[in-house]
């Protein structure tokens, strides 16, 4: 990172011991990860500036927001809608909570069989090492599993929480309890910020929020090309750095960089070699930095097509419409674009396997890898779901559970490996 920024750390609260050894953690991998990659697109090195960035200038410029009495607000699910925060001048970061920290104080507070995501918020609350938490004046939580449902009571204890009560149903009575389960959010988000969302504010909101999603979704129709111009580790890269990124800088980076990866097309350069099997990843979401089972695949021959998750196509799919005149009016196509979310937690969640049949075909898929975290009931659940869907439209499936540890690197390895092998044969 270019400056000291201990201070402001120091400031923020954090435990400066156990956040340099979180610091120490980050480069080695990023390097093997990413930097080692042939042949990477050059409009790359502003991602790779802001993961070298990630605890420094992000954070430097959330400090200045909220010096000139802006809000930051936190969420750990794609449910939250970042238009409501930002037309009332907040900034919404999505916590990363990639990375198991502070597992003896953890475990103080959660019972051992969860599964990691949840671990890890609580793990970055209790050992002090996210500057984003600590920068957080209020936290959205939603009840879309037990586990967070639950954890957020606890996680209340220590920062404020507002929780948003997710439907598990999508029947018109469950539309009507969400689109006002949005109206009391906009309420809570005004009186956060002490600003008034006005039909101005949101509209405008709405259209920059949408020009992010066009953005990434210009960069996945990229990558139906067989010869890909970006792998899927760096796509899965900039989908999580999506989340906590300044909106309107991060919508012309994305851009800039699709422009290269259409130079690159129309040239006939790929990262891939043309006979890579083509996979699809489905499942929950990778959070930075679990960049584990991306980086077994693609260094096992194949190459990444999509990501079927909320760390992928379901954070930026579908759009708002733009013509809403007023705030109700406009709010009912909010709470419309986000009911469609295919969270496992909906039930029925038909539309994730007719979605992932349908990815298959448009990105000309070879196999799909559905990936769950240990202890997650809806995704480990809704594995048998996927599998027979995708059986009966032949279309070959490897079913994985893991966590953010690297102790079953080997054995995924091996499965993966196989599982590409058989997609060759
Ligand atoms: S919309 S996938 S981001 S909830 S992995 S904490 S489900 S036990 S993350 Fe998610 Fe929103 Fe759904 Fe997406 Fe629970 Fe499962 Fe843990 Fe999970």
């Amino acid at each position: 990172m270019g400056n000291d920024y201990r201070p402001m750390w120091e400031s923020l609260g954090l435990d400066l011991e156990a956040h340099d050894q979180l610091l120490n953690v980050l480069p080695p991998t990023y390097g093997d990860v990413y930097l080692k990659q042939e042949n990477r697109p050059d409009k790359m090195e502003y991602f790779d500036f802001v993961i070298n960035e990630i605890h420094g200038l992000r954070i430097q410029e959330l400090q200045e927001h909220k010096a000139k009495g802006g809000k930051v607000v936190g969420a750990y699910c794609v449910f939250v809608p970042e238009e409501i925060v930002r037309a009332a001048g907040g900034i919404l970061v999505g916590l990363c909570s990639g990375v198991e920290i502070g597992s003896a104080q953890t475990e103080k507070v959660l019972p051992k069989n969860i599964c990691s995501l949840i671990k890890s918020f609580m793990g970055f609350k209790l050992a002090r090492v996210c500057p984003y938490l600590e920068s957080c004046d209020l936290i959205v939580g939603e009840t879309t599993c037990d586990g967070k449902k639950k954890a957020f009571e606890i996680l209340n204890d220590y920062v404020p929480v507002h929780v948003l009560e997710i439907p598990q149903m999508r029947r018109e009575k469950d539309r009507q309890f969400w689109f006002g389960e949005l109206q009391d959010f906009l309420k809570t988000i005004e009186e956060y910020t002490g600003k008034k969302i006005t039909p101005e504010s949101l509209r405008r909101s709405i259209k920059e929020v949408n020009a992010k999603r066009r953005a990434l979704l210009r960069l996945n129709e990229l990558r139906k090309n067989g010869l890909l111009p970006i792998s899927g580790k760096d796509s899965l890269l900039i989908e999580q750095i999506a989340m906590y990124d300044d909106v309107d800088r991060f919508t012309s980076q994305v851009n800039g960089l699709c422009e290269e990866l259409e130079r690159r097309v129309g040239e006939g350069k790929g990262v891939n070699k043309p006979d890579a099997p083509r996979i699809i990843l489905t499942g929950t979401p990778m959070a930075i930095p679990n960049w584990k089972v991306s980086h077994l695949i693609e260094s096992s021959g194949a190459v990444i097509v999509a990501e079927e998750m909320c760390t992928g196509l379901r954070y930026f799919e579908n759009l708002v419409p733009e013509e809403g005149e007023s705030v109700d009016q406009m709010l009912r196509f909010i709470a419309d674009r986000y009911i469609k979310t295919n969270c496992a937690c909906f039930t029925p969640n038909e539309g994730r396997t007719e979605e992932l049949v349908r990815l298959a075909k448009d990105y000309k898929a070879n196999g799909v890898i559905n990936c769950s975290l240990i202890f997650c009931d809806p995704y480990m659940i809704e594995a048998n779901r996927v599998e027979n869907t995708l059986k009966d439209h032949g279309i070959p499936l490897l079913r994985i559970e893991t966590d953010y540890g690297q102790e079953d690197s080997g054995q995924l390895k091996t499965r993966i490996e196989a599982f590409i092998e058989m997609i060759k044969g």
